[in-house]
C-alpha cells in the first residue's frame, strides 16, 4: 500500500470505531432511566451510572407544584416542569465519584426533593 491508501485504510478504520461507539451508546440509552419528582422528594433517590456511557433520563413531575431537575456537576438542567409534565435529558458523565440531583426551582434546593448520582468507572479502566 502507498502512504495515501493507508492514510485512507486508517481514517476508515477510525470512522468505523466510532460509529460502532455511537451505535453502542444508541443501545445503552434505549431503556431511559425514570426519574419522578414528588413535592418533597425525588424518585429514587440514588441514581448508579457509569463514567463514559450516556445517561439517558426521563424526568416527570407526578407533584401538584412545578418542580425541575438538576445535576450540577453534569450541566443538566432541565426547564420548570409543571404537574404531569415530562421532559428527556441525556449526559456522558466525564468523571467518577457522588454527585448531588435536586430541583431548584426558585433556584434553592428545595427541602427533601434531592437524591445521589454515583457514578461508577468504565470495568478496565483505573479511571
Ligand atoms: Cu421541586
Amino acid at each position: 500500500m502507498n502512504r495515501p491508501t493507508r492514510a485512507v485504510t486508517a481514517a476508515l478504520a477510525s470512522l468505523a470505531a466510532t460509529v460502532l461507539l455511537q451505535a453502542m451508546c444508541s443501545v445503552a440509552s434505549a431503556r431511559p432511566i425514570q426519574v419522578t419528582l414528588r413535592d418533597g422528594g425525588i424518585e429514587p433517590r440514588e441514581i448508579d451510572v457509569t463514567q463514559g456511557t450516556t445517561v439517558d433520563i426521563v424526568v416527570r413531575n407526578d407533584g401538584t407544584q412545578i418542580h425541575n431537575f438538576v445535576v450540577p456537576d453534569f450541566y443538566v438542567f432541565t426547564q420548570n416542569l409543571h404537574p404531569g409534565e415530562t421532559v428527556r435529558v441525556s449526559f456522558v458523565p466525564d468523571k467518577t465519584g457522588k454527585f448531588r440531583y435536586y430541583s431548584d426551582r426558585d433556584g434553592i434546593p428545595e427541602a427533601g426533593m434531592q437524591g445521589t448520582m454515583k457514578v461508577a468507572s468504565q470495568p478496565g479502566t483505573a479511571g
